[in-house]
């Protein structure tokens, strides 16, 4: 990159020098993540701001690959309150094994950015809500200027054999900043939600500049064919110049006089990891219990954010149907629903709950018995241990989003069925459905009949059928797996796989004195 020199620790140089390649730490790749949060929680305890890793299978995958090259993952620490992040970012940076780097965004820019561009324009137009939509040119400003904000840090801290890799649409317009900036390195980005028709797309006022901007990477990357296949008849409906070229997984895209590279990389899950977990003594006791306290009866799980993206109302819908129409489902079926609160300060968020809770109790009211309880309603993030008990214990899962980028739930759900058995009910709107449409039930999310008929379908599953689709299920997860992933778009990007990034268990990131937040 352009602006910084190189400053080289005995710390950067064994980072610079994995699998014996020899190379010094200025022309080693090195990777620098870019993404809206850190992959840590920043937090205040009684103890004072601490910091807790994130988790996820995508921060697990992308781990040795920053870890071996002494990476940089650079985003919003989530807070806007005068923290002393030096201390507690190089803390928890020893512990990742990368450099977590802090974008900070003020009180102000947090909501117009996030809340008014990301959350509120950007997530319901692109999956396919748009009434929900609204679109305010001050925070449009905002969004540009954050993605500026971005833009500089990365440019400050970045070296010439960087690879720059940007996850997601609260980063759209970050390229373009960092060319503006001279920044010449190879870009790649992934969008993590759906890309959307180009009949909506369009109502977008900065459909043009968005189109521009992602133009400026090297390597898009999307969740589903369907995703890529919306992405590029926009590009041409917008840019008339535009040409798409090519056939398989990565296409390229010219456009005034540039070549762009445009894949499909669907994300999913450690499924081994999952699977191991699931495993546990802890794990199974727990889906014994559970069992138990459900009185034996068959158990219909949703787990999800609590989002409207997800459908929960309308799967709630197709449930009181079911148990209007097949009387042998009553007193014999439970549904757990697990709901993760989420943006809760949005107030579309604040009117989906209430709409839950209100669903919830009527149906509870209409169907319960002295002994059964139809709905049981856990609004909080669980841990692990607990979420992979109630996974194991879920005879049928019903992953129902209206539209949703990929749904890691439903891989989590089979990955979790170490037995083989289990029904997994998937809206056909989910990007997981590319991949599973074959060994699930299959619903579409606003047909409520539909809906309950696929809960029928599924309780009156035969063992053999459904042990015969869960293999199948789990077999695809399995070999389709979050290092697939990395591996694939490694591949596409910089011409690697992860086994180029071997995993060094005792490495101790670099510090970098000269670096102040
Ligand atoms: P999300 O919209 O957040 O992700 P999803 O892919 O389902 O949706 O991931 C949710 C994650 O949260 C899962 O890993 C799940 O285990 C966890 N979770 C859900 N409920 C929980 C609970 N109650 N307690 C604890 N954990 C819970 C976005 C896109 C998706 C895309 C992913 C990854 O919207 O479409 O699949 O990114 O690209």
């Amino acid at each position: 990159m352009v602006s910084e020199p190189t400053t080289s620790t005995a710390g950067d140089t064994r980072a610079a020098e994995p699998a014996g390649q020899g190379q010094s730490p200025t022309r080693a790749l090195r990777f620098v993540a870019v993404s809206n949060r850190l992959p840590v929680v920043v937090e205040q305890s009684a103890e004072g701001w601490t910091t807790r890793p994130a988790g996820g299978g995508l921060v697990t995958a992308l781990a040795p690959v920053l870890r071996n090259r002494g990476g940089l993952w650079v985003g919003w620490p989530g807070v806007t309150e005068d923290v002393d992040l030096h201390a507690l970012l190089d803390r928890a940076s020893r512990e990742a094994g990368y450099r977590l780097h802090p974008v900070r965004l003020t009180a102000e820019e947090a909501r117009l950015f996030y809340l008014g561009i990301s959350n509120e324009a950007l997530w319901p137009l692109f999956h396919d809500l748009f009434t929900r939509a609204r679109f305010s040119p001050e925070a449009w400003r905002a969004y540009l200027e954050v993605n500026r904000k971005f833009a500089r840090v990365v440019a400050r801290r970045g070296r010439s054999a960087d690879y720059i890799w940007v996850h997601d649409y609260h980063l759209m317009t970050m390229a373009r900043e960092l060319r503006a900036l001279g920044v010449e390195q190879r870009m790649g980005f992934f969008l993590h939600i759906p890309f959307p028709a180009p009949d909506i797309f369009l109502k977008l006022p900065w459909r043009a500049q968005i189109l521009h901007a992602l133009l400026d990477y090297d390597l898009i990357g999307f969740q589903t064919a369907r995703d890529r296949r919306n992405f590029l008849d926009c590009a041409r409906l917008v840019l008339p110049d535009a040409r798409a070229r090519g056939k398989g997984a990565v296409v390229s895209l010219n456009h005034g006089g540039r070549t762009v590279r445009v894949g499909t990389f669907p994300i999913s899950i450690d499924f081994d990891e999952f699977a191991h977990q699931s495993s546990a003594p802890a794990v199974v006791e727990a889906t014994r219990r559970l069992r138990e306290e459900l009185g034996g009866r068959t158990i219909l799980l949703g787990v999800d954010r609590l989002d409207y993206t997800k459908g929960i109302p309308e799967r709630l819908e197709g449930y009181r149907l079911a148990l209007t129409r097949y009387a042998e489902l009553r007193g014999e079926v439970t549904y757990v629903q697990v709901a993760v609160p989420s943006r809760r300060d949005v107030p579309e968020y604040q009117v989906l709950r209430a709409e839950v809770d209100r669903l919830i109790g009527e149906i509870n009211g209409e169907f319960a018995q002295i002994d059964w309880v139809p709905i049981h309603y856990f609004f909080r993030s669980l841990p692990r241990e607990e979420l992979l008990g109630y996974y194991r214990a879920a005879d049928i899962a019903l992953v129902t989003p209206l539209k949703d980028g990929m749904n890691l739930v439903a891989k989590e759900y089979c990955a979790a069925h170490v037995e083989n058995d289990g029904v997994l009910v998937l809206s056909e709107f989910a990007g997981a459905a590319a991949q599973l449409h074959r060994w699930a039930v299959m619903v579409n999310p606003h047909d409520v009949e539909g809906t309950a008929e696929a809960i029928h379908t599924a309780y009156h599953m035969a063992p053999a059928d459904r042990q015969r689709r869960m293999r199948r299920l789990r077999d695809s997860i399995r070999r389709n797996n979050i290092y697939r992933w990395v591996d694939d778009f490694l591949e596409a990007a910089v011409a690697k796989r992860l086994n180029d990034f071997p995993y060094q268990e005792d490495y101790v990131p670099p510090l970098d004195p000269g670096e102040g937040f």
